[in-house]
């Protein structure tokens, strides 16, 4: 259990020249490492595209194992505005009092489970059920469902030891082309159900679109929930005090919930490809190179966060971009916040302290920096508040 002392591996280059460079697969990316590059490059859709070939974005891309282009993640406005349009207030669910209420049930039972146990590894035990459970209330399905899910692992598109896989994204469109099919035959309450009735622009969305939706819903918010519900516990164990603080002033649970997605970052980077000759930090970058809006790096921007390698609970000002920014903002961000607060709350209100067993650090390797995104795996005891 070796602990890594990469707090931000960015921080030299953001000073220095606000670029870092990586090779991934022959497609190379220039990585934008300074808070204001990230959110004027974001929202500059027409230099900094998303709807090239699907897959390519992504880093490391996925154009080798996926033809299906997620929406609306990989499509530009302005078509992106009327898909978006379809999903976003099904996506705004989770601010619902039903909605809260079986999250909170769903996590509750999670942690007290926790409780019983001697020792819990955390990824598989405790945040996948967890992000697999709370996703069967976004998509609406049967809690059973959750079963198969937790099944996939920690990401859908790639295997133990983060290689990509083909043949696992295969399980996953079987699963979700089978669904599709259900939800024509036998219509539910779900989100299947929701996308094969609704209208894109005057029609129908095809099979292809409500796919390229599902797999997004699938995908996108996996991993990074995971990692968000993992690296959290481990704070937490190591920092007991803020249990204590979180259940005495429940109202910086906002907050903490902001200042924690910032400090973890669960996802790194986005890339965009670039539509025109053009220059990111006085460097130049060529029409159809790949650039990437480095969230993690942006978060730690010493010119817009005071001490920003802390972790301050009730920290005020927070412009972080953990959730993207503009247009391609995180369509999950409400589900995945109401997540995060009530598992801050029911950890203050039933958690004295928590102890590490012992863990393994997944460090993501982008060349040029090396990052800790989160934990393969870290073996737990949960304590339980005494009075
Ligand atoms: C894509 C991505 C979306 C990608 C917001 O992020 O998440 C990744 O985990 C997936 O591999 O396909 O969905």
């Amino acid at each position: 259990m070796e602990k890594s002392k990469l707090t931000d591996p960015f921080e030299k280059a953001r000073l220095e020249t606000g670029l870092g460079e990586m090779n991934d697969q022959n497609d190379p990316v220039t990585m934008l490492l300074r808070h204001k590059d990230v959110r004027k490059s974001a929202h500059n859709y027409k230099t900094f595209q998303s709807g090239a070939t699907p897959g390519r974005i992504v880093i490391p891309s996925e154009v080798d194992i996926r033809d299906t282009r997620q929406i609306p993640f990989e499509v530009d406005p302005p078509e992106h505005k009327d898909y978006r349009a379809i999903i976003e207030p099904w996506f705004r669910r989770p601010l619902q009092a039903e909605y809260e209420k079986k999250l909170t049930a769903i996590i509750t039972s999670i942690v007290e489970h926790a409780l019983t146990k001697e020792s819990i590894e955390v990824v598989t035990e405790f945040s996948l059920p967890l992000q697999s459970n709370a996703l069967t209330l976004l998509i609406n399905s049967d809690a059973s469902e959750a079963e198969t899910w937790i099944s996939w692992g920690t990401h859908v598109f790639r295997s133990e030891g983060e290689a990509l896989d083909g043949d696992k994204a295969t399980v996953l469109y079987d699963y979700i082309e089978n669904q599709i099919e259900e939800a024509i035959n036998n219509p539910s309450e779900n989100l299947f159900t929701k996308l094969v009735n609704s209208e894109f622009q005057g029609r129908k969305l095809t099979k292809e679109e409500i796919k390229g939706i599902m797999v997004l819903t699938f995908a996108g918010g996996r991993d990074t929930v995971i990692n968000a519900v993992t690296n959290s516990i481990a704070y937490f164990s190591e920092h007991p005090e803020s249990l204590q603080r979180i259940q005495k002033e429940p109202e910086i649970i906002g907050n903490a919930v902001e200042e924690l997605i910032r400090y973890f970052s669960p996802l790194t980077q986005m890339g965009r490809v670039v539509t025109e000759d053009t220059y990111v930090c006085e460097h130049a970058a060529k029409a159809n190179s790949r650039v990437s809006l480095c969230w993690a790096s942006a978060n730690r921007d010493e010119k817009v966060f005071e001490n920003p390698n802390e972790i301050i609970l009730d920290r005020k000002i927070n412009p972080h971009v953990g959730f993207g920014f503009s247009h391609h903002n995180c369509l999950g961000a409400t589900h995945a916040r109401q997540i995060m607060r009530i598992l801050l709350k029911t950890l203050s209100n039933k958690i004295q302290s928590i102890d590490i067993l012992d863990y393994k650090e997944n460090i993501e390797d982008l060349d040029q920096f090396k990052r800790k995104v989160g934990y393969d795996s870290i073996h737990v005891k949960f304590n339980p508040k005494t009075i």
